[in-house]
């Protein structure tokens, strides 16, 4: 969902700027399409010096058009006003659009909603690897919990399958220490009593169904949850 609307405002965004562009604007580079919706183009930008106007896209194409003179981009306030007026309707359409189709995903069951994060299982269950690569494939990762929130927001859908999920936390190679997949060091944690006890033989986190905390071996089948 967040995606999504990141996406539709990244092309409003994009909109906006054209009657409004700086000097030198360097243009809104496209977006790449995930499994079942496509990408944006890039918008072109725009160098002074040679008047050329530059075009990107996420594909990495990049080509030189002759532009017109910079009079004529230059938009009329009163164009500029409806513009904007109609890319506010576009907006407050859109989040209303958002908003109920969130209530759907919601109603269904289909995603949880924590904070900014949004969390949903695909019901798989798979090891560490493959539940990381599945979420990464939908552009997400494994579930994360950062505070206790997350944690029984996690935990809904770990009782709602009834089955263990790997969290995105790993123990560090050379220092033992359990890390987020960026590296960082955890700073909240919900260990089950007397765990971590794997001493690097257990290198995952495994969720247990009252939402404690298990280190353990990597190739089980988990639940996969991700975070969004
Ligand atoms: C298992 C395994 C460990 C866990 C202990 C707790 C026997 O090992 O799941 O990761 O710490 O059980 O008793
Ligand atoms: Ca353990």
């Amino acid at each position: 969902m967040l995606s999504y609307s990141s996406y539709m405002l990244t092309a409003v965004a994009a909109l906006l700027v054209t009657c409004n562009a700086l000097p030198k604007y360097p243009g809104i580079p496209g977006l790449p399409g995930i499994p079942g919706l496509p990408g944006i183009p890039g918008l072109p930008g725009r160098d002074d010096l040679t008047g050329q106007t530059r075009l990107s896209g996420h594909r990495g194409a990049s080509r030189s058009l002759v532009r017109p003179p910079v009079e004529q981009l230059t938009c009329p306030q009163g164009l500029a006003n409806s513009l904007n007026t109609e890319l506010h309707k576009v907006l407050v359409n859109l989040k209303h659009r958002l908003s109920r189709l969130k209530g759907v995903l919601v109603l269904k069951g289909k995603i949880r909603e924590v904070g900014e994060k949004i969390l949903a299982s695909n019901g798989k269950k798979v090891d560490f690897a493959s539940a990381l690569a599945s979420c990464e494939d939908a552009r997400g990762t494994l579930a994360t919990p950062m505070n206790e929130e997350e944690n029984k927001a996690i935990l809904g859908i770990v009782k709602k399958y009834n089955q263990y999920a790997y969290l995105g936390i790993k123990e560090g190679e050379d220092s033992g220490q359990f890390k987020y997949l960026n590296g960082m060091p955890v700073n909240y944690t919900k260990w089950h009593q007397k765990e971590p006890n794997g001493k690097r033989t257990e290198k995952c986190v495994e969720m247990y169904t009252d939402g404690s905390w298990n280190d353990k071996k990597c190739n089980l089948h988990h639940l996969t949850i991700c975070e969004f």
